[in-house]
């Protein structure tokens, strides 16, 4: 039998094992600094409504995933205040398009930790049970304990959701499907500052039957998991 969302290119998860207890909805960096006025992408001078558009389906999907009591782990990209962990080219390159990470903003400093920009938007802030992880990077798991996180968790499925598509959570895709996750990307509920990537990243996923995982949308996850 077992409980599948209606899925491309497969019906997710591949084995039917679909339970609150061994999934986890995965909201990755959901902050001022990519969809807000005066954040980092604003700065960089990208359309906000591009990147903004996955917040009510989010919402929606995060409403009926603590009903049910799924697990619900949110990421924040960011850096530590003395910028310790900010590699230097990545520093540099911001600077080259006018949003220089650790340079001061409207919503304080870019990309740094504690700042208002740096917080998860008031639409999906986390409630007290929920994991945050902060990370320096692309990928959610680089220089984070996630990853032990989800094993100590039992975490078998991964839904992800957030924002961008072609940059961390593709990264963060590829790296929990290298490592054994059976992984799911809701495409209303993730986008990218480019549409084009973000349809380009889409059909990466759904490459030879599914070579990162699957792909479904808010409407199909939800129904799966209402019964
Ligand atoms: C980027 C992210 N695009 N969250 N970060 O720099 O995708």
């Amino acid at each position: 039998m077992g409980l599948f969302v209606d899925a491309e290119p497969y019906p997710y998860p591949y084995n039917g094992d679909l339970r609150p207890e061994n999934t986890a909805l995965l909201i990755i960096d959901m902050q001022t600094d990519f969809c807000g006025i005066g954040g980092y992408v604003d700065k960089m001078g990208y359309d906000l409504s591009l990147t903004r558009a996955p917040i009510e389906p989010i919402s929606k999907v995060l409403a009926v995933a603590r009903e049910k009591g799924f697990h619900v782990i949110h990421t924040r990209e960011g850096h530590r205040p003395d910028l310790s962990d900010l590699p230097e080219n990545k520093q540099w390159r911001s600077r080259q398009i006018g949003a220089g990470i650790g340079d001061p903003g409207p919503c304080g400093k870019i990309l740094v930790r504690g700042e208002p920009g740096w917080e998860i938007i008031p639409e999906l802030v986390p409630i007290p049970g929920e994991t945050i992880i902060d990370k320096p990077g692309k990928g959610s798991f680089y220089a984070t304990d996630l990853d032990l996180i989800l094993r100590r968790k039992g975490i078998q499925n991964i839904v992800l959701t957030g924002v961008t598509t072609d940059v961390c959570v593709h990264t963060t895709m590829r790296d929990a499907n290298d490592r054994g996750y059976e992984c799911l990307l809701l495409s209303d509920c993730t986008a990218a500052t480019d549409y084009g990537n973000y349809l380009a990243a889409i059909k990466m996923i759904k490459m030879q039957g599914g070579v990162f995982g699957t792909v479904a949308d808010a409407t199909a996850f939800i129904q799966a998991i209402q019964g």
